[in-house]
């Protein structure tokens, strides 16, 4: 849809940046993608999220809107030009911000802790963290397809897919660090379809960043 104008101050390699992306395509919104520094952030991101100075932060004419998951539901109600992000069941509605939060809370904070630390051995407890979490999200996972759903959303993608789809990047990058797959066919079937199905959807093209781009970002942060 042309003439939406919309700004996303974002960086290409972050998650969050990412999730609104995803959003912005299955609206098939037109956008300009600013892609922000972090260590020198630009006047026109202070400008725009003065409160927590990060990306994403989206601009709607000269309206800007911040935090990733709000912008997502801004999206979602702005522009029907695209599929439902969020369900229109109250309920369902909660339930789906219940999963985006608790992955989020959950698997994503031990993810971040996990890359964050050197030493292996401290990262265990991280990575068991993470690796409790997967099991959860796959038995709610588990749940649609036995519904004969392909996402968490249905048969399109909607917020917890996204929520979880943008960290896969990040578990490329944990499984590399690690030597180990984390999202494996014995223990998350389900998952490692859906994974298969999220990355190959239309709305995910050129999207996902490069594996070998995340690697070489990491071993530049840690040196
Ligand atoms: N809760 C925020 C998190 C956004 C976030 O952490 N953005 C990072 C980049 S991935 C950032 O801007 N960091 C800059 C900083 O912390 O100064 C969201 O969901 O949008």
């Amino acid at each position: 849809m042309a003439n939406s104008n919309l700004k996303l101050l974002g960086c290409w390699f972050s998650p969050f940046a990412l999730r609104v992306k995803i959003a912005l395509s299955i609206k098939s919104l037109v956008y300009e993608d600013i892609e922000e520094t972090l260590n020198a952030k630009s006047q026109l991101l202070l400008q725009s999220n003065p409160v927590h100075k990060k990306i994403p932060v989206l601009l709607h004419g000269d309206k800007p809107i911040c935090e990733s998951t709000i912008i997502i539901e801004y999206i979602d109600e702005v522009w029907n030009s695209g599929p439902s992000i969020l369900p229109s069941d109250a309920h369902d509605r909660a339930m789906a911000r219940f999963w985006a939060a608790y992955i989020d809370d959950k698997c994503m904070l031990a993810m971040v802790k996990s890359v964050r630390v050197e030493d292996a051995e401290k990262r265990k407890p991280y990575l068991e963290e993470i690796e409790d979490s997967l099991v959860t999200i796959e038995g709610e996972l588990q749940k649609c397809c036995r519904e004969g759903k392909g996402y968490f959303g249905g048969e399109q993608i909607g917020l917890v897919d996204i929520t979880f789809g943008s960290l896969l990047g990040m578990m490329g990058i944990i499984e590399t660090m690690n030597g180990r797959k984390m999202i494996v066919e014995e223990k998350h079937p389900c998952l490692v379809k859906w994974a298969d199905r999220f990355a190959s959807d239309p709305n995910m093209k050129g999207l996902i960043p490069e594996h070998e781009k995340l690697i070489s970002l990491m071993r530049l942060g840690k040196e």
